[in-house]
């Protein structure tokens, strides 16, 4: 198991590399080329400018979150060949430049989404939260003029702002768009790379729907145990695996993590995890917590028992943290909480190790 954590390159992050490292056990980042417009190819210089970074900094780049997908290729247009085409040059000039990982999503239209991201908690701290009945009553109109407008509510790490432009038109779209049709879609793409992915040695993990609620009636792909079984099997390839979002599928209390954990991890199609804990506080609602089991409704032992025991070794990072101790920075992706997360997963891992020796 290696523990990384995410980092925005270019200037785009709070935290910093030499902060990173000095947090015990981290060994690598998971990066993402966020100028580089979606569909593009990655070029090997701009590749290599973040890597001699990261290595200068004594840590290692094997990860990349994500390199994110068209929405044409999403919509199955006539387009997608060539974007398609542009993916698999990027994956080589990742793979070139040492990334054995990518994590990416087919949300369609969407990345993550969360209606409060600066929930005040009792203790002084403040957290993301989510209210599927608020969520309901958004309109794109709302979501894009906050974005636009730089009142900055939906300013959501990994979307592209260029999404917002087109949102209206690329919700229209799926409206009659089936889930069947959309799973077509996502096995022409998964078909066209796979074979690449062997060839270059990466492993894929898609993301989990985040949350696992539908917004503006969108298809979801990735929201539970069945759904994920028919994703890894529309291309039996083992790169065709699962970023293990704990907190994304265990936003929904019927999803039981451990029991998926241990499913997936066993079939060897888990090569990420991002590890997160959350509160249920009602029927589609909640909001995150410390990564600590008893500070949410997951059992993080459980969960790092059940990939121990399936023989997980792949990436975990401590997913979105609160705001502790006056920091302030990309909503989840502060220093603080997301160290003291990396240091208690890996105390579980290292109990459980031991336990089981
Ligand atoms: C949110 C992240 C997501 C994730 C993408 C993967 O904090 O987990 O933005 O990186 O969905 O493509």
């Amino acid at each position: 198991m290696k523990m990384i954590l995410r980092w925005f390159p270019n200037g785009d992050d709070t935290v910093t590399l030499e902060q990173i490292k000095q947090i015990p056990g981290v060994s690598g980042v998971a990066v993402m080329l966020s100028h580089i417009p979606c569909g593009e190819v990655w070029s090997p210089e701009e590749i290599n400018k973040v890597k001699a970074e990261v290595n200068a900094a004594g840590l290692e780049m094997e990860v990349v979150e994500s390199v994110n997908i068209h929405e044409d290729i999403k919509q199955g247009l006539p387009s997608r060949d060539a974007l398609i085409q542009n993916y698999i040059e990027t994956m080589k000039n990742l793979a070139d430049a040492g990334v054995k990982c990518i994590c990416y999503n087919f949300m369609p239209v969407l990345d993550w989404y969360r209606s409060d991201l600066y929930m005040p908690l009792p203790d002084g701290s403040n957290c993301m939260a989510y209210n599927h009945d608020f969520a309901k009553t958004l309109t794109y109109e709302k979501m894009t003029k906050a974005m636009m407008d730089g009142s900055n509510d939906f300013s959501l790490p990994g979307w592209e702002p260029e999404r917002f432009g087109k949102m209206a038109k690329d919700i229209e779209f799926y409206q009659n768009v089936t889930q069947d049709e959309y799973f077509e879609n996502i096995k022409y793409f998964l078909d066209a790379i796979m074979p690449y992915a062997e060839e270059y040695g990466i492993d894929f993990g898609v993301h989990p729907d985040d949350p696992p609620y539908p917004m503006f009636n969108l298809p979801k792909v990735v929201n539970n145990a069945e759904a994920i079984r028919r994703y890894l099997s529309l291309n039996p390839s083992k790169h065709n695996g699962l970023t293990l979002c704990t907190g994304s599928l265990g936003a929904n209390p019927n999803n039981d993590v451990p029991s998926m954990a241990k499913e997936f991890a066993s079939m060897g199609r888990v090569p990420f995890v991002h590890l997160r804990n959350v509160l249920h506080t009602g029927e589609g609602e909640f909001h995150e917590s410390a990564h600590l089991s008893s500070c949410g409704s997951l059992d993080m032992f459980k969960i790092i028992e059940a990939l121990h025991d399936a023989g997980f070794d792949g990436y975990i990072r401590p997913d979105h943290g609160r705001m502790i101790w006056g920091e302030t920075g990309r909503p989840g992706y502060g220093l603080y909480d997301r160290a003291l997360g990396a240091t208690y997963i890996n105390g579980l891992w290292e109990a459980v190790t031991k336990l089981k020796s």
